[in-house]
């Protein structure tokens, strides 16, 4: 039987590498077989793409540009390891997938929504995840998480680039119902009841 697909997402300083590390542990402690990445990123191409797309340069980096960059990384990921590893029954957990794209690049940037999701088709078909997670936060206080860390060419953008993320991230959240909308401005503790109490009732009741 194929493994279980699940995403973390949200803006910058919500707690996703917090969460995705938690929510590991607890996977392997119920017993799964975990396969964890990130995005951009997760081979050793994606790597590469992911430095290439996030340092800072003079040049102007066009939205489509990044689009594609990512995408690159992107088809790389999911085709040498994330679908292989879905196909052996094992569970994959990723830091980001395609819906930060949809939110920083659509919402954030203003690139066609329906393009992003044509691309989207080419590079995973109709294999979305089964769960996400969009852990929601203030822009103010996601900042303020990451104040005094080094931030990357994307992360220098606006307060208002980064208003229209999240709402491009809330607009999804309504639209389908694989996201689940987590309050992470809360402990991280509490974040990390609700989300396994979620998995609970739904990927983990059939196991
Ligand atoms: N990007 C894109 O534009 N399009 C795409 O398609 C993809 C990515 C895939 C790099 O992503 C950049 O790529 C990112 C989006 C863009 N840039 N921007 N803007 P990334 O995922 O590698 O980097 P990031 O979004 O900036 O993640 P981050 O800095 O690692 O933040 P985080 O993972 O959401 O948070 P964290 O590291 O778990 O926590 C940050 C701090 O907050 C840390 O001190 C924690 O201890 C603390 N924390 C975490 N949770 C809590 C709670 N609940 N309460 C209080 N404090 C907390």
């Amino acid at each position: 039987m194929r493994g279980k697909f699940i995403t973390v997402e949200g803006i910058d300083g919500a707690g996703k590498s917090s969460v995705t590390f938690a929510l590991h542990s607890y996977l392997t402690s119920c017993g799964i077989d975990v396969f964890t990445t990130r995005e951009p990123g997760g081979t050793e191409l994606a790597e590469e793409l992911r430095e290439a797309t996030l340092k800072h340069r003079k040049e102007k980096v066009l939205p489509i540009t990044e689009v594609l960059m990512l995408f690159a990384g992107r088809a790389q990921l999911f085709n040498e390891r994330i679908r292989p590893e879905l196909e052996r029954g094992t569970w994959v957990l990723s830091d980001r997938f395609s819906d930060s794209t949809i939110a920083y690049q659509g919402g954030g940037h203003g690139v066609s929504t329906k393009f992003l999701f044509d691309v989207a088709n080419q590079v995973h078909g109709d294999l979305w995840p089964d769960r996400t997670y969009l852990l929601d936060v203030p822009i103010e206080e996601g900042l303020k998480r990451k104040s005094g860390l080094q931030l990357d060419r994307i992360e220098i953008q606006d307060a208002d680039f980064f208003q229209r993320t999240r709402d491009e991230y809330l607009r999804m959240a309504r639209k389908f119902e694989r996201i689940t909308l987590i309050d992470s401005s809360r402990s991280l503790d509490v974040v990390l009841k609700d989300i396994y109490a979620d998995l609970e009732t739904s990927l983990l009741s059939n196991v």
